[in-house]
């Protein structure tokens, strides 16, 4: 089974731990590629750097369905703010699944009430609204941040790491809750660290978006393609868009 999990940002060093934490969780015979699209921001810590990524998601969608020679079975979008999601949904028949969803699901099949630890204070209410859209608002007590810019995960990940530790204990010691989520695909290759460190469950989105992909792979079950999430009509797009006209889905 080859896994697609697409950083929604540019920044290529995240993308490289992004896939190399998705591989170490992948079953044995699950091959991971690891991509990004080629513009966009750096990394997505605002609704503007998210609108302006949700376009690079869909097109690297596009472009793996492209690709005939290696077919896709599943996509992850490796981004909390799961930016274009749907969007992506419509453009294939393979699974995609968004690391805050498949983070929020998993959180509720081992505890009835988690919190979610980010990266800064001002994409808390992107988390608010997915955990609302997806139906998970009662089961989040809290969302915290550790008030770390994302590329700081990468460039100091030492002094990152101290902090979301912190702010998992905080968490843990007064939240009252069974689980903890981390909220940003930076975080992938702490996980083990902060879990050891913390000493309750620490669910990760990109490495639980491996194993639902590998489930639902397994289920033999794609996105539907009946209603909201058929291929959408295609049409003509104009200006820099126009290599999106006329889709061959
Ligand atoms: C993110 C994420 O997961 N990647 C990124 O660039 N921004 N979201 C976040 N809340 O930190």
């Amino acid at each position: 089974m080859h896994i697609r999990v697409i950083n929604p940002n540019t920044t290529a060093a995240m993308t490289a731990s992004i896939g190399e934490a998705a591989q170490a969780i992948a079953a044995p015979g699950t091959r991971i590629s690891a991509t990004q699209p080629d513009h966009g921001p750096v990394s997505i810590e605002s609704h503007f750097d998210e609108a302006i990524s949700a376009v690079g998601v869909a097109e690297e969608v596009l472009a793996g369905e492209h690709d005939r020679n290696d077919p896709i079975s599943a996509y992850i979008v490796a981004c909390f703010g799961d930016p274009g999601l749907q969007a992506a949904r419509e453009l294939t028949r393979a699974p995609v699944i968004g690391i805050a969803e498949a983070a929020f699901h998993v959180a509720s099949l081992i505890s009835t009430r988690f919190s979610i630890v980010t990266t800064l204070g001002r994409t808390a209410i992107i988390a608010e609204h997915l955990l609302d859209q997806y139906g998970f608002e009662r089961h989040c007590r809290r969302i915290r941040a550790a008030e770390i810019p994302v590329l700081e995960l990468e460039e100091n990940a030492d002094a990152a790491l101290e902090r979301i530790i912190a702010e998992c204990r905080r968490a843990r010691d007064e939240d009252n809750i069974g689980a903890i989520v981390l909220g940003c695909g930076g975080m992938a290759r702490l996980t083990a660290r902060i879990s050891h460190e913390v000493g309750l469950p620490v669910v990760e989105g990109v490495t639980a978006a491996v194993k639902l992909a590998e489930s639902l792979v397994g289920l033999g079950l794609g996105t539907s393609k009946h209603g909201d999430l058929a291929f959408p009509r295609p049409k003509a797009f104009t200006g820099r868009y126009e290599h999106l006209s006329h889709l061959d889905l």
